[in-house]
């Protein structure tokens, strides 16, 4: 019998489960979520239309850039599998793919992603465009994925699209424990960051006038309600989504239009979501590459190679493991 090509993860793990997230974040102060939440199947969708907006400079920025390293990136890299972190329908990567095919024959592909349907559009991609490379998808959370990773493997982990501005400082440094452990000796990360720029610039990419942001961002409520049984109305709610210059990050809000009472039945438990209060579904750090280059030292990460695009608005940069 043929192995299957994605392998599911998300049932049995060990790590908190969505509901307990959700009623953890939601009644801390102030109330927040995880991103994770915002990716399902309709938020995964949302997000890809996001991509394409023209004030979402983000994705065609870095995939230039990316078109125009793979080759560099692959040199730099020797490795026989390329695993990449959160992938989406990991249209990006291709560029590696190829490069890696032109430069090695042959390579295996490990996608991680809490969505299925990028992983199964990925795989028909690589069925018919990249047959040189084996495909091995995994349908779980970065954590889960780590530990079915073969560490004896040269492997280059790939991390795009700013998914690391995500992650608030306490979660940044448990992402790249984890990620640092999971790593052998000489194994590569190819990090994408979005930069800190003109505010404007960053306001308007999350603030677009089709209102797909606000849709997508709004969704994880839906999404939410479906998950542990909440009232949550998209009726009365807005969005509302700033820089904040202290932190250096995009804040993304639900904020509340009257007074309301959210109930969760399955928990046996409400709270009032008082006029005006809001909800912090998601964060969009912005980094300082020279910074975070130090950053990631202290992970036993190397700084190899940094390539930006002629604006310096997005950089990838590559780092080296050390040996233990
Ligand atoms: C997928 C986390 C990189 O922060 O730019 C886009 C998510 N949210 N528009 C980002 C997002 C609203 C995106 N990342």
């Amino acid at each position: 019998m043929a192995e299957p090509s994605i392998w599911s993860l998300t049932e049995g793990h060990p790590e908190e489960d969505p509901a307990t997230s959700i009623m953890r974040t939601l009644w801390d102060q102030p109330r927040w979520l995880e991103a994770y939440h915002l990716y399902d199947d309709r938020g995964s969708e949302l997000f890809e239309q996001i991509c394409e907006l023209p004030e979402y400079y983000l994705t065609r920025t870095e995939e230039a850039i990316l078109e125009r390293a793979a080759g560099d990136i692959i040199a730099a890299a020797p490795v026989e599998c390329i695993v990449e972190l959160g992938a989406g329908s990991a249209k990006k990567t291709t560029h590696l793919l190829t490069a890696q095919i032109q430069q090695r024959k042959t390579g295996i592909f490990a996608p991680i992603d809490v969505s299925l349907p990028g992983l199964i559009l990925s795989r028909e991609f690589n069925r018919t465009h990249l047959p040189q490379i084996r495909f091995h998808g995994l349908h779980a959370r970065y954590e889960e994925g780590f530990a079915s990773i073969d560490k004896n493997l040269p492997t280059l982990f790939v991390f795009l699209g700013s998914t690391i501005g995500n992650f608030n400082p306490a979660s940044f440094v448990r992402f790249f424990s984890q990620l640092s452990d999971a790593m052998g000796p000489n194994d590569f990360l190819l990090l994408g960051v979005d930069r800190i720029k003109e505010i404007r610039v960053l306001e308007r990419a999350y603030a677009d006038s089709q209102g797909l942001t606000a849709e997508f961002i709004l969704n994880v409520f839906v999404h939410i309600n479906s998950l542990v049984g909440s009232n949550f109305d998209l009726a009365k709610m807005r969005y509302h989504s700033w820089y904040n210059p202290e932190w250096q990050q995009i804040e993304m809000y639900a904020v509340s239009n009257a007074a309301q009472e959210i109930r969760f039945p399955s928990f046996n438990t409400s709270f009032r979501w008082e006029k005006n209060d809001r909800i912090l579904a998601e964060i969009s750090r912005k980094f300082d590459p020279e910074r975070l280059q130090q950053q990631l030292r202290f992970f036993d990460l190397h700084p190899v190679r940094h390539f930006t695009d002629p604006n310096d608005w997005f950089s990838l940069l590559l780092f080296k493991r050390a040996a233990d």
